[in-house]
């Protein structure tokens, strides 16, 4: 079994709830089973600014999956929920990024682990660091060392 991190956003239709399903969804995949739930965030929008801002959170799931079969199940649960791939960065009923594998680093048209734009995004780090705050990104530090660069500010934690 493998720990994996996942992030999860949504800025269309009823995010909460989408967000809150997705990780039920996560939890009922074969052989995986999500350890950790973090809060979730509302944080405004990053990349393109007129959006509506998001609901962010990540959990930690335990799998027995490799990183290609655990990306497609991933990618059925975001179309399951009626994701409709449009503009780049753009709003979405749901998004689920693989941010990390233990022990997995690579690099290839389909996936690269780890995530390669983590630690520039509050609104990954602020719900990762609530559940693993010293998990290590190879190279670049721990996940709270690295959110202490960035601006939170505008990230709201929900009840
Ligand atoms: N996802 C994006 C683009 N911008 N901004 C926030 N706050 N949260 C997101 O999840 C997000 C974003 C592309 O995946
Ligand atoms: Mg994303
Ligand atoms: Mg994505």
């Amino acid at each position: 079994m493998t720990l994996a991190y996942v992030a999860l956003g949504s800025n269309l239709g009823d995010s909460q709830r989408q967000v809150l399903a997705a990780m039920d969804a996560l939890d009922a995949l074969p052989a995986t089973r999500v350890l950790r739930r973090s809060p979730l965030y509302l944080t405004p929008p990053w990349g393109v600014i007129e959006q509506p801002p998001f609901i962010n959170a990540v959990v930690a799931l335990d799998t027995a999956l490799l990183p290609e079969a655990l990306l497609d199940a991933l990618l059925q649960i975001e179309s399951d929920a009626g994701r409709v791939r449009a503009e780049r960065n753009g709003p979405r009923t749901l998004d689920l990024d693989l941010l990390h594998m233990d022990g997995v680093t690579r690099h290839d048209e389909q996936l690269t682990l780890p995530h390669p734009r983590m630690a520039e995004r509050a609104f990954v780090l602020l719900p990762l660091s609530a559940i693993a705050p010293t998990l290590e990104i190879p190279g670049q530090g721990t996940v709270h060392a690295l959110l202490g660069n960035l601006d939170t500010s505008g990230c709201e934690r929900l009840p």
